[in-house]
């Protein structure tokens, strides 16, 4: 299916989908990752790869590695570029704003041993990451919701600052003229991110940061900061995280049934593709009218990416090399 068509299928659906400038920069993206294939040869360690076109997130990650950083540390640092990022209105600060114009945050991370931690529905916080981190290592406990991550935040020594941008702001006071209820997936050029790391020792971890979907009912949380959902780690087979329209993914339990399928036998490029198979083959399934992609590495270091719709991406910085993949998507051919 072409761009064009698309777009114009996009915005005839009940779920719209917004395609910001930055998609006409897909022309940077490079060719589909050549290394999905299911050699056993070993991998170049460390390894960094995370959804979209994020190269600055990676470099900054695979850096940590690099000089001997541990790879929460890497995680960490590499997700709080694009948490900064003004530029980028679906993560951090700048993100776009609910239906009553307040930016509310979702992240998690997970660690090698399985231990996890996250924040849902967090505002006036820029690095939801930093707080997931925290919740994961300073608490006994596993997610923090709106008023009490922020306040954990807050007594963890974070700062408080309004999330809304002028640009967003203004972008919310357009959409109140109308105030249609579409959710909004952002299938740009860069977006939430998800980012999944192998260290020196071969050890895998990941994260996962978001504004979640623009204009949403308040309150609601997608399944970015959702273990299991947006993202899972099992050191012992590999790890997945996802982008798009959460709701399906929380239906489908996505990443962790790609770690699942990588277990029994898959290679990450194919188990990201049943993972989508689960949604669009579902009875009644509308996904030509919403956007989901996954990404995936195992711990031979091989990784895949697939999604519903073209122009999703994967960045990988490994061996010095730092490219953006294009994603195989499951309507290619069907247009
Ligand atoms: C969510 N999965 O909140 C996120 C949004 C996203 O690309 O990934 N947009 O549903």
């Amino acid at each position: 299916m072409k761009r064009r068509n698309f777009i114009k299928n996009a915005s005839l659906s009940s779920v719209g989908v917004a395609v910001g400038s930055s998609i006409l920069n897909c022309a940077e993206n490079k060719k589909e990752d050549s290394t999905t294939t299911t050699s056993k040869t070993k991998a170049s360690l460390p390894l960094v790869i995370a959804t979209w076109n994020v190269p600055n997130a990676t470099a900054k990650a695979w850096g940590v590695l690099q000089n001997n950083g541990s790879v929460l540390d890497a995680l960490e640092q590499g997700v709080m570029i694009e948490e900064a990022d003004e530029k980028n209105q679906s993560v951090g600060k700048g993100g776009r704003p609910d239906r009553d114009g307040n930016v509310t945050l979702d992240a998690c991370i997970m660690n090698k041993d399985g231990d996890c931690g996250a924040v849902v529905y967090m505002q006036n916080i820029t690095h939801a990451i930093s707080v997931a981190r925290k919740v994961m290592e300073d608490t006994p406990h596993v997610m923090l919701a709106g008023k009490g991550a922020e306040q954990f935040a807050v007594k963890s020594g974070m700062k408080q600052e309004n999330l809304l941008t002028e640009k967003s702001k203004k972008e919310w006071e357009e959409w109140l003229v109308e105030k249609e209820y579409k959710p909004i997936i952002n299938i740009e050029n860069h977006d939430t991110i998800g980012m999944l790391a192998i260290d020196k020792n071969g050890d895998i971890s990941g994260a996962c940061t978001t504004s979640g979907l623009a204009y949403k009912i308040a309150g609601r949380v997608g399944d970015s900061p959702i273990i299991g959902s947006g993202l899972f780690i099992d050191n012992e087979v590999g790890g997945a995280v996802a982008t798009g329209l959460g709701e399906e993914v929380v239906k489908t339990v996505g990443s962790f049934l790609v770690v699942e399928l990588m277990r029994q036998g898959k290679s990450p490029q194919e188990a990201c593709e049943e993972a989508i198979g689960r949604i669009v083959n579902k009875p009644n399934s509308n996904y030509k009218n919403f956007q989901v992609g996954y990404i995936a590495v195992n711990k031979q270091g091989e990784t895949g990416s697939y999604s519903i719709h073209e122009w999703f991406s994967m960045t990988k910085y490994q061996d010095g090399k730092n490219e953006n993949y294009q994603s195989d998507y499951y309507l290619k051919d069907k247009a």
